[in-house]
């Protein structure tokens, strides 16, 4: 595996490539270009702008989270030839620019959920949270609002501002799709794409969706095994794989996370690994990446990724807040450097131990 850092350009990001450089065993980032619009292709001077800028911090781009999909693509509407046709011209560019993996997810509306953005912790550091019985009682377009002031003046992936202001428009448009059809208007993108893909060699990851349940009766599809087999069984190509993420599928306690990574060798192409700590089966904290932080085993995490012989990248995900640190919730120095460095102290004793074994 090659350790990585999610970083969002020196626009963006409170974290520096300099501090990202001296975390051990961090070579390279996934960045993305933050303010590029989903729908639109990106252009070959900002790519390379952005290699460079990386590279000159002595850095490589491991991949690219995310491309976002246009909501014509997952709606299925009929423009969506045009964004399709857009994203396809980024990922040729990315591809000439010897970036080869692809992150993106296919959740209508609301890209990840939670409910707090600082929940305090009993160590005094803060969290992000999730707790189903306050999303149960409010209202979609409330959503935002409720948590914008814990932002700590960023703008966080998924919840732009414009976006968020067009919420109940985009619920009417979401309106007449099911699970059945945002699996086909899945398979149709996959489909288009992946000529492309193959041959430039993109991998790209599909997020899964987080929570790993419906939201505001929203479809949300990639959610447990069973679904994220189906998805790869209906484009059966191995450029066609996934981003597992310990953090949300493991929001629904019945997917088992070292089992779901056994099932799906060969086509996991990015990790996100962090832990969360469960109160109750519906109200959960992101918690340290350490296991005994949390609810996770993470050892049995990265063994199961050691076992299929993952070699892609992987990051700590989201951090706590700590040390005093102002940042973007979950996206912090201090708490993913040390996530880091537990998730690389793990994977040198699984190599050891079992190459001994
Ligand atoms: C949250 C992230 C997600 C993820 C997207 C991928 O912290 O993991 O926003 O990047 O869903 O497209």
């Amino acid at each position: 595996m090659q350790m990585t850092l999610r970083w969002y350009g020196s626009k963006h990001d409170t974290v520096t490539l300099e501090q990202i450089r001296q975390i051990p065993g961090v070579k390279s980032v996934i960045t993305t270009l933050y303010d590029s619009v989903p729908g639109e292709a990106w252009s070959v001077e900002d790519i390379r702008a952005m290699k460079q800028e990386v590279e000159a911090a002595g850095l490589t781009i491991a991949g690219i989270e995310s491309v976002n999909i246009h909501d014509a693509i997952k709606i299925g509407s009929s423009d969506r030839e045009q964004y399709i046709e857009n994203y396809i011209t980024t990922l040729e560019r990315l591809g000439q620019e010897g970036i080869h993996m692809v992150c993106y997810n296919f959740m209508p509306v609301f890209d990840w959920t939670r409910t707090e953005l600082a929940r305090k912790r009993e160590d005094g550091s803060t969290v992000l949270a999730y707790t189903q019985a306050a999303v149960d009682a409010i209202e979609p377009e409330k959503m935002f609002e409720s948590i914008a002031g814990d932002m700590n003046g960023t703008v966080m992936p998924g919840w732009e501002p414009e976006r968020m202001a067009r919420v109940k428009e985009l619920f009417e448009l979401y309106k007449d799709v099911d699970d059945d059809k945002l699996f086909e208007n899945l398979k149709y993108f996959l489909e288009r794409i992946m000529p492309t893909c193959d041959k430039y060699d993109i991998n790209m990851a599909i997020h899964p969706d987080d929570p790993a349940w419906s939201v505001f009766g929203l479809p949300r599809i990639i959610i447990n095994k069973d679904n994220i087999l189906r998805m790869m069984k209906m484009v059966d190509n191995p450029h066609n794989g996934v981003t597992f993420c310990s953090g949300s599928y493991g929001t629904n306690l019945e997917n088992n996370l070292p089992d779901m990574i056994r099932s799906l060798k060969g086509r996991i192409h990015f990790a996100h690994v962090r832990n969360l700590k469960f109160n109750t089966p519906t109200d959960f904290e992101e918690a340290a990446h350490l296991s005994s932080d949390g609810s996770f085993d993470m050892y049995e995490i990265m063994k199961a990724l050691y076992d299929i012989g993952f070699e892609g990248p992987i990051r700590p995900d989201h951090g706590r807040m700590i040390w005093g640190e102002v940042a973007m919730p979950g996206y912090g120095l201090y708490d993913r450097a040390l996530g880091a460095a537990y998730l690389n102290g793990l994977w040198e004793a699984i190599t050891k131990s079992s190459s001994k074994a």
